[in-house]
């Protein structure tokens, strides 16, 4: 609705804005919706993104191993039909390579590249409420003001760098996957990596084939599935390009977008060997999201489906791996309500000569010292190279990095005290103009599809702005608590707060335990931004005040 803000500043001269529009982080998302702001809108718009390159994710994560976990033909944009028939793939799922030079070409076909700013952080951004401009610091110092600010600072950008004694003595190469120089190769090196997440599991398949020896420091086992990786003939893909109509229906209107029909079946309608029928179908055709999504309707949410599930995966790690011992540590036994995994052969790679596991439940890590890792068995693993898998201060984590002030310049953290919330997963009340890319609260899914829905949903909202004239635009308070229940509400009915992972802080000591993700599917997500946009964007207010004179 737009309305009068009496409560207004006032209308002194000012200096105009350096940009309408500053857009920070160039991954998926800031690519986008620079493009949407720049070319669609007919803003001026800067990029300011602090690596040394565009892809954000795909810019950083160059560790062995690196691939996206969504099939190749739904892990890309879907706005421009020419973009999609133009660019081919070769197997299931993109190497970090891949997804890196797609996003490469997509920003030089839009010719975005020369309003990306690369080797630039964003250390601070601040609403100042007598002039309705953003002024965003550069770690340099430098400044630059705007009337809008999109924040894509990515979901999982934020490294986590575990607090483990003598991490800083290690003479080797300790290294983040999140930060993989370009010249580190572990071939023939001793290298242990900790974490055994969707990054570790990725990395453990791949290094066992380069290292001389690889040790695995696991905290929690976990459930895999196979992914089904390999190579896509030329006759698949031109088969999918002609049916990418229907396919991107179907994305845009199923619950986790990840290409595949999410199944209506109850596993206990079923009987159990109907029911391990469908598990194995579903382990041969490879995904983690389809075997938790696509096997049954319940899987995520009911105790005995998943009890079902879990028992099939932990059936095949008996099968799989032949030392029982390492059977024994590989073997997860609670829920499976973690982000879905998949890979090429994980358990199998257990049964490597080269291959040691390490249970640091049962034998923790005492101390990292200048040779290797000090386990309480009093051994030390010996090392040339350590690996942190241990992922990422997820969601809210590049936020609270930065000093970020809305109205009365009160800080994101201020606001987040209890949790980081938002109004649909892209505003926040008190930060007008400002929005967020996969902000708190935004769809669990495969993520381009969500992010496109967001993009092209912050660039609805801002044209609204312009149309009308507004200066500023921002939710109400009453909006963002309904839909931050709604999320809690939601995630509540699944398994997935029952178990401590990134997606809901439990990863990172110290960080407060909130729902960070609306669980409702992205087809009722869409339907709610739709929703909110048919009525006048519901939940907004409009500031119609008289423009400062621009000096
Ligand atoms: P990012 O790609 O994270 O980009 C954010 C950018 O913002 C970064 O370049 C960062 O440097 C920049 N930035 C942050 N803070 C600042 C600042 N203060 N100043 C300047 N720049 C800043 N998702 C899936 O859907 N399917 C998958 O299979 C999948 N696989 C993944 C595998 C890995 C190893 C990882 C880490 C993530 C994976 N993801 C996957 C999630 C992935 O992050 C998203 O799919 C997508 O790439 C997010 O795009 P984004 O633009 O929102 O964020
Ligand atoms: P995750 O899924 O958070 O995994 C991190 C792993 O690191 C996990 O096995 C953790 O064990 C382990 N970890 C974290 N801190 C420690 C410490 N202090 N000591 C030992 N082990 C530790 O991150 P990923 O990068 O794998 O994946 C994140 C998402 O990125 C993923 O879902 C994809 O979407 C891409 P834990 O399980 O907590 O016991």
């Amino acid at each position: 609705m737009i309305t009068q803000n009496s409560n207004h500043a006032n209308a002194a001269a000012v200096s105009a804005p350096d940009y309408d529009a500053i857009v920070i982080g160039a991954g998926f998302g800031g690519i986008y919706m620079l493009h949407k702001l720049r070319d669609e809108l007919g803003l001026s718009v800067k990029g300011l993104e602090k690596g040394g390159g565009i892809g954000g994710t795909w810019y950083f994560n160059r560790y062995p191993g690196a691939k996206s976990d969504t099939e190749g033909f739904v892990y890309r944009y879907s706005f421009d039909k020419d973009l999609l028939l133009e660019y081919d793939w070769a197997t299931r799922y993109l190497e970090q390579s891949d997804i890196l030079a797609y996003l490469n070409h997509v920003v030089d076909r839009y010719d975005l590249r020369r309003d990306i700013q690369l080797n630039t952080e964003v250390t601070g951004a601040m609403f100042d409420e007598n002039t309705d401009l953003w002024t965003i610091t550069i770690a340099n110092g430098e400044q630059f003001t705007s009337r809008y600010v999109v924040n894509g600072l990515g979901l999982l950008a934020r490294t986590n760098i575990p607090d483990i004694p003598g991490l800083g003595a290690f003479s080797g190469n300790l290294v983040h996957t999140n930060a993989w120089p370009d010249d580190l190769d572990i071939t023939g090196k001793r290298v242990g990596v900790i974490g055994t997440g969707s990054t570790g599991t990725q990395f453990i398949v791949a290094a066992a084939q380069m290292a001389s020896h690889l040790t695995v420091f696991q905290r929690s086992p976990q459930y895999c599935v196979p992914s089904g990786n390999g190579p896509v003939d030329q006759a698949e893909v031109e088969q999918t390009k002609q049916n990418f109509d229907a396919i991107w229906d179907q994305v845009r209107n199923s619950a986790v977008a990840f290409g595949f029909e999410e199944s209506a079946i109850e596993a206990a309608s079923v009987s159990e060997e109907q029911r391990n029928r469908v598990f194995q179908e579903n382990w041969d055709k490879g995904n983690g999201f389809r075997f938790m999504f696509g096997t049954f309707a319940d899987i995520a949410t009911n105790p005995d489906a998943n009890a079902a599930a879990a028992a099939f995966i932990r059936s095949k790690i008996a099968e799989i791996v032949k030392n029982p011992e390492t059977a024994r540590k590989l073997t997860p036994t609670g829920l499976y309500a973690k982000r879905p995994l998949c890979n090429e052969g994980y358990y199998e790679t257990f049964n490597r000569q080269n291959v040691e596991l390490v249970s640091i439940k049962e034998n923790p890590i005492e101390e990292i010292t200048p040779a290797g890792v000090r386990t309480a068995d009093g051994v030390e693993h010996q090392l040339d190279v350590l690996v942190l898998a241990t992922g990422f201060d997820a969601v809210d984590g590049n936020y609270r990095a930065m000093d970020l002030r809305g109205r009365g310049g009160k800080h994101i953290n201020d606001h987040w005290a209890d949790g980081p919330t938002s109004y649909l997963g892209v505003t926040k009340a008190g930060f007008p103009n400002m929005f967020m890319i996969l902000g708190p609260n935004s769809p669990f899914t495969n993520l381009p599809p969500s992010i496109e829905a967001q993009v092209e949903w912050i660039g609805d909202i801002i044209g609204a702005a312009e149309r009308n004239d507004a200066r500023t635009v921002e939710p109400t308070k009453e909006a963002e608590d309904g839909w931050n229940a709604t999320c809690n509400e939601i995630a509540n009915m699944t398994l997935f707060p029952k178990v401590d992972s990134w997606i809901f802080g439990a990863n990172i000591l110290g960080k407060k335990r909130s729902v960070m993700f609306y669980m409702g599917g992205l087809a009722n997500y869409r339907a709610q931004l739709a929703e909110v946009k048919n009525d006048g964007f519901r939940g907004f207010e409009f500031d119609k005040t008289p423009e400062p004179s621009f000096a």
